[in-house]
Order: C-alpha cells, then structure tokens, then sequence
C-alpha cells in the first residue's frame, strides 16, 4: 500500500514549538558582549539637516557610539539598492541615515550603539538635530502637480517611473462601445502590522573578517546579497540567518536601513550590535502597502459584455524607492487587470511616484488586490449601469474552462483554470438565488442585505527567468533544494523558501515523504540560513508551493535514482529493471526481490556491495526554474447588511472558492485562505494610513489603525476546484494570498449592493460607519 502523504490534512509540525514557546527569533539571540542600537528618526517629512551634534550622547555613559549619515557614507556604506529597476527609473539615493535631507517623518537621522537597550534610547535624546523644515506633500497625484515640493533631484515632477501596457485597441473599443462608465477608485495605504517587529543583530569576527547577521527576512539569500552591494562586504565572508520569523506579510522581504546600520556599527566596534524595532517605530519605517490612485473607463455592450478597460494609476511609493517597489503597481498589477474575463481591449498606465511618506512595497497580494478591486468594481459598474445581477454579467464575460494557457491580451499566459465552474460552485455554495429573494423581503422591512461577488485570477511562483526576461524587466527568482539522506534513512531537506507562518516544516516534508514512502517524521526541513542552503529568492508572491517545492521534488527524484545505482548492487538487477515504490526498490515483475530505501541509504554510506565507481552518498541538488508563473484564481461572496441608522456594516457571511491546483494540505491551504480574507476584509472595511498635510502619520499605533479583530469576522464557508497547473511537476499554484487578492472587492461590491436601492453608487474604502452613513443620508 502506497503512503500518499501529499493531500492529506496534517497538523502543524511546527506549531508545538510556537505555541509553547520554544520558538527562537531574531531577538531571542543574544552573544557575549553585545551591544544595542537605537536609530534617531526625523520628526519632519521634510527637512534639511543644517546640523547635527553628538557630543552629549557620545559622552553619555555607556554610550559606545554615535553615528550619523555622513559617517556611514565615509565609512564606505553605499545606499540601499533597488531590487526591480524599470527602464528609465529615477532612482533618489536612500541612505541608511540620512545625508542632507530627511524625506518622511521616521527617516533615520543619527544612530545610538550603548551597552544596553535603554542606555542607548536614551542617549537619543541628547542628540541636537537642526532642521530646516520643507514643504511636504503626501498625495500621491498632487506630487507630480506643478508647484508641489520636489523631493529628489534625480525625479523632476516626484516621478520615480512611468509605465504603460496594453492589450488590443482600448480607445477604439470605447468608441464601439455602447456605454462607457467612468470612476475614480482609492486603494488606500495599508500597514502590514506582523506580529514580530522586525529586529537585527549583526556580528563582526575581526578575526576572520566574517560577518554573520540574524534577521527577521523572509529571504535570507537576498539580504545577503543586497548587503555585499551596500557594505562591501565580499557575499562568502556573509552569512545571513532568519531565524523563527512572526508574520511577514511582505513587509520583511527587503533590506532596510536598520539592519545595514546594526552591521556598520558590529564592523567598527568589533561586537555584536542588535538592535529591535518597537512598535511606533513599526508603523513609521517599516514599509506600507497599497496606496493607488486609479481612474477607470469601461466599455460595454447593452447586453453586459465588457470590451475595454482604461485604467490610469498613480502609485505612491513613498519617500524612497524599496527593494521590489516598483514590480508591485507595474508588473503585478496592470498586465492581471484583464482579471478571469475575456475582456479584449485593456490598457493601463501607472505613475510610480515619490512622496514624504515611508515607502510603499509589497503588501500580502501585492498589486493583485489592487487589480481586482478595480476589475471588480467595473464589473459591478456596468451591473449597475445595465441593471443587470452582477452574476449575470460576470457569466457573460468568464473565460470558458481551459486546461493549458490562455493567452491575455497583455503580457501574461494563465497556465490552467476553470472560472465558470468555481464562479457557480461558490454562487450555489452560498445559496445565491435564495439569498437575492431574502435581500428582496429584507429590503421592504427597511433592512440593507447587500451580496457582494468577487471574480479574480491572480499571479504567483515568481519569477520564471525566461518570462521575467521577455518582459524586459526584472530578475529571475529560482529556487533551490538540497535533498540529503543519512546512512539509517533519515533525510533533512535544505530549502531556499523561508516558512514565516505558511507551515513548509509541514507541507514540504509531506512532499519529500510522499516521493520516499517514508515518514513525514522521518524528514526534517532547514531553512533560513544562507550557511546551509545553497541559495534561495526566499518567500513571497506565494512562490514556494510552485518554486520551493517543485525545486525539492526534482531533487528527491534526483535521490531516488541515486538510490538505485546501489539496489542495482543489492538486487542484482539491471538498473533499468529497478522500480522504486512506496520506499521500497524491487526489480519489476519480481516484487518480491526488494530492497527498502534505508537499506539503500545505509548501503551509499558504506559500498558492502556497490563497486567503487558507484559514488558513495545520498543526496541531491537541484535548483528549479519554472517555465512560467501559475495563476490561482476562484470566486469570492460576501454576505452584508448595512445598518440603516449607524452605516455601521456586519460581515454575515463569507464563502470563499478557490483553485490553488493540487492541494499539498488541505488544512493549511485553508488556514492561508482565511488569513488572508481577514486582510483583505480588512482593508473594505476598516484599515486605512492616514497623513495630516504635513507628512504626520494619524494612524502610528495600533490604537488608531483598525487592525481586526477575531470576532469582527464570521466563520468562512471554504470550498475548492483543482485544475492542476502545467508549470511545476507537482500541479500546484499559490495558496497564500488567495484570500487577500479577492475578498477586498467582494466586501466593496456586497456594500454597494446593498445601498442600491439608495442610488449609491461608490463609496471609497475603508467603508467605515460614518463615510457609508453619509452617503446613506445623500
Ligand atoms: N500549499 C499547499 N497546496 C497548494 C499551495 C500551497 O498545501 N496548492 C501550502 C504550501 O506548501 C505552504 C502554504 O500552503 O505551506 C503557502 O504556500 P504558497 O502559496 O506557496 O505561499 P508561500 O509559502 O510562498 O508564502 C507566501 C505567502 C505570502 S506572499 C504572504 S504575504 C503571506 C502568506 O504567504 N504571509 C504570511 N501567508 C502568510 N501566513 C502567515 N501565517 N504569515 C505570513 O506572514
């Protein structure tokens, strides 16, 4: 009987460690002799440094030093690189402290290493910053406006990048069309709020000239590497370890000043230096997410069919350009905004532009929420235009099922799909027909059901090189494994992803032991340390069912055709006649000459039988570059009633069908689903950055930013399709963002369903009590 692992629901394997607390994070790591860091960060948005002065707080006892932006730079520290450089970018210098000009309030200024946290927080209060204040401007359109403050003089008009594509002939289309609706639609700034801040503690060997830096990252190999462009430093004499890291969400992807600082500093004092972000300083310098600005035109037909779509977007991406910044509102977004339709005419032009405000990256989803809030509100649109049910229009326009691409009519190819089957899978899940005669009676009792749909397909499995490459832009994001077998049997698996909250201790055993007919217990996963794992682009973009584990499944084969050059020995048997089943090797027909896969493993250790040009050992290598990304998709439904008297909005139902491919486990594909509908619900109804005019952020703590909280939501009603992707040898797509990327636009669309009957049309998110009320009273 074969053990099949992959598909089954299997608990947590790491989830005992977190729950007692045994987990080790970054600054739970502590050496003999360390020192702490405390980072200065600019009050202003916007400001000139005109002095700084370090006497006080370098006499300060147990101060060991004080830094400023000119030091680092003298010191040989180069500014943060940029990890996605598009054509013509205009690139403003971000320096791990600031130089001249500080731009946004949380810019770090001087840096504080002392001999104990607080000694040196402290010590941040003697330092005297002259400033000269600058006008500052936080929108993201009205800083290309004329007469608004120029922040880099590398970007006339706060410009970092314009980027345009198209599909078919959208101004023509509009033309043919029989209406066009028009709307401006706000994907306010979000605030990834992990529940680790993010922390760093860097070690320099003077010895050896080693460095050694454990960090919260959700990519160990590319700090690493982004790290030897900033220090210096030679990647070999690098090591970089992420250890049990506490959410990510994106936001601990990149290199940031802080940890740069914490290194310099280990450098020329010659001691660990750590250093750990608070809270406060959470919301101001760790990055921000979303935050788009987006004009709408759409073409229809009078009998729903949509035919173009103009999309014009200013993306506000802050003070500084950040590692992956500008992929996010280009590449991510406006190629998926042709969504699960056939919709043949699309363009979309995207402003990428710089503002006092802390710079913007990716976000769980990352320019796929974006875009299918916009397709899914032009959809809703023309609904509402048409009066027609928005089921009706979204059947109309669905791409039919197909197995092996479908060619957009931009840049991508979606690898495999069945829209129409999980769009009515989720439509009779929640009882649509039924539902619409309910909101019908609760509408004459002066009650406000709305049902909101969501329709999307989204990208994942970053970056195959040679799509990356004909997109003329970007870097290819391959993955590695390193399969290795001990002589009895046991294997340890060395993966380049990075397992933040995602389970891979789990899923990628359950992979490696399904190949092996071993158990999961049998193998353990190691990551996050780029002294162990030949390379990893690490985790995001939910990339590591697609990549990592495809990257491991070709090197568990690798080991299970190692495996038979030695039962070859063992059974006496031509290799070619050696099958490999549910961890035994048997000679075909002959089941019963057998040999189990420990005996093999114990037999390349020692050669009792295989000649010596059988090379000893068991283990594989192989790094796994897809042929191209897999493209998840399914339809989400939110069930809604508005408060007539408050606009206060209750979330009553919620049902979520999805096609992540193959399914690796059940139970953490639906744990990732439900994550992420809590995020996206989120950012409809309640979260929301807010800046005054002068660069301050309202919403720095978590009593001002609307995180949700568990009984602001329902229980969701999760179900699946499976169309297996063509791309990875184990069928899978993304499952880790699935939730974000649809549930945003299905909270909207169930709101302004409800409010139909009022005449409302569109209300910017988040769709809080006092702005639906509003428009209620309108
Ligand atoms: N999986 C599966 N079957 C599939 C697809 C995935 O069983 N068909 C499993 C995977 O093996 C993995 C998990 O589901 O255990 C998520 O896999 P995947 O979709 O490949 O996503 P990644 O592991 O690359 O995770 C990244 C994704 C992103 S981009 C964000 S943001 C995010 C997310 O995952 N951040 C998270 N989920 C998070 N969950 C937690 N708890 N914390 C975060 O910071």
């Amino acid at each position: 009987m074969a053990t099949r692992v992959i598909g089954s629901t299997i608990k947590r394997r790491e989830d005992p460690r977190f729950i007692t607390g045994a987990g080790k994070y970054t600054d739970n790591f502590t050496l003999p002799g360390t020192a702490y860091l405390a980072i200065l960060r600019s009050p202003h948005a916007h400001a000139r440094i005109k002095g700084i002065d370090t006497s006080k707080a370098k006499a300060h006892p147990g101060v060991l030093a004080v830094f400023t932006g000119k030091d680092l730079k003298e010191g040989g520290v180069n500014p943060l690189p940029l990890g996605w450089v598009l054509p013509d970018i205009k690139i403003g210098p971000h320096h791990p402290l600031a130089v001249d000009v500080v731009h946004y309030a949380g810019d770090g200024v001087a840096a504080v290493v002392a001999t104990d946290r607080f000694t040196a927080r402290d010590a941040l209060d003697l330092i005297k910053v002259e400033y000269e204040p600058l006008p500052v401007v936080v929108d993201a359109e009205k800083t290309t406006q004329a007469g608004a403050p120029q922040l880099h003089p590398e970007a006339p008009d706060n410009i970092a990048y314009y980027f345009k594509i198209a599909g078919g002939d959208v101004d023509q289309a509009l033309k043919e069309a029989d209406g066009v609706v028009k709307q401006r639609l706000i994907n306010q700034r979000l605030i990834p709020n992990a529940i680790e801040p993010r922390a760093a503690l860097a070690h320099y060997e003077r010895g050896t000239g080693d460095l050694t830096l454990w960090n919260t990252n959700q990519n160990p190999h590319i700090i690493r590497l982004l790290l030897a462009l900033v220090l210096g430093q030679p990647e070999h004499k690098l090591r970089v370890i992420s250890p049990d890291v506490g959410g990510g969400f994106g936001s601990k992807i990149y290199l940031y000043a802080d940890e740069v600082i914490a290194c310099f500093a280990s450098k020329q004092l010659g001691v660990p230096v750590k250093w750990t972000e608070d809270r406060t300083e959470n919301y101001k310098a760790t990055i921000h997410g979303r935050d788009h600005i987006t004009d709408i035109e759409v073409g229809y037909k009078k009998d729903g069919m949509i035919i173009a779509l103009k999309v014009k977007t200013w993306a506000n991406q802050g003070a500084y350009l950040s590692t992956l910044a500008p992929l996010i509102p280009t590449f991510l977004y406006g190629p998926m905004l042709q969504g699960p339709y056939q919709l043949p005419n699309v363009s979309c032009e995207v402003w990428g532009t710089y503002t006092n405000t802390t710079p913007v990256d990716a976000y769980r989803g990352a320019g796929r929420p974006e875009a299918t809030y916009v397709v899914e509100r032009a959809v809703d649109l023309v609904a509402y235009e048409l009066k027609m049910d928005p089921a009706d229009v979204r059947r109309k326009n669905l791409i039919p099922p197909f197995k092996e691409n479908f060619k957009t009519c931009m840049a991508y190819t979606y690898d495999s799909g069945d829209y129409p089957g999980a769009f009515e899978k989720a439509l009779q899940m929640v009882g649509y027909a039924d539902l619409r005669r309910e909101q019908e009676a609760k509408r004459k009792e002066g009650k406000y059901i709305g049902i909101g749909l969501s329709s999307y397909v989204e990208i994942t499995g970053a970056a195959p090189a040679q799509v990356a490459a004909s997109l003329g832009a970007g870097v290819a994001l391959i993955e590695s494994a390193l399969v290795r077998v001990h002589p009895l049997g046991k294997v340890q698996v060395f993966t380049g992803s990075h397992s933040h909250g995602q389970g891979h201790e789990t899923t990628f055993a359950q992979i490696v032991a399904d190949q092996l007919g071993i158990p999961v217990d049998d193998v353990e996963i190691v990551h996050g340390d780029t002294g162990t794992v030949p390379w990893g682009a690490g985790t995001y973009g939910s990339r590591s069912g697609p990549v990592g584990g495809a990257a491991l499944h070709v090197a568990t084969q690798r080991v299970i055709e190692k495996g038979k050059k030695f039962a070859v020995h063992m059974l006496e048997a031509a290799e070619a006649d050696i099958v490999f089943e549910d961890s035994n090797f048997f000679v075909k027909g002959t089941p019963a000459k057998v040999v189990k896969f420990a005996d093999v493993a114990l037999e390349a250790y020692t050669a009792k039988k295989a000649p010596a040009e059988v090379e000893s050992g068991l283990e594989a290598t192989a790094f796994f570059n897809p042929g191209n990304f897999t493209f998840p998709c399914g339809t989400h439904i939110a069930v809604v009633e508005v408060d007539a008297d408050t606009g206060q909005v209750q979330l009553k139902r919620y049902v979520a069908v999805d096609d992540v491919g193959k399914v690796i486990n059940p139970m953490i594909v639906d744990g990732q689903v439900h994550g992420g509908i809590a995020q996206g619900v989120a950012q409809a109804l309640w979260e929301g950055a807010v800046y005054d005019e002068n660069g301050q952020l309202l919403t720095g703590s978590m009593m001002d930013y609307a995180v949700p909280k568990a009984d602001f939501l329902p229980s969701y009603e999760v179900g699946r399709i499976e169309t297996p992707s063509p791309v990875n040898p184990l069928g899978v797509k993304g499952a880790g963002e699935t939730g974000t990327v649809a549930s945003t636009a299905a909270v909207a669309n169930a709101v302004m369903d409800a409010l139909k009957p009022l005449g409302v049309r569109h209300i910017d998110m988040p769709l809080t009590p006092e702005k639906v009320w509003r428009a209620m009273q309108k």
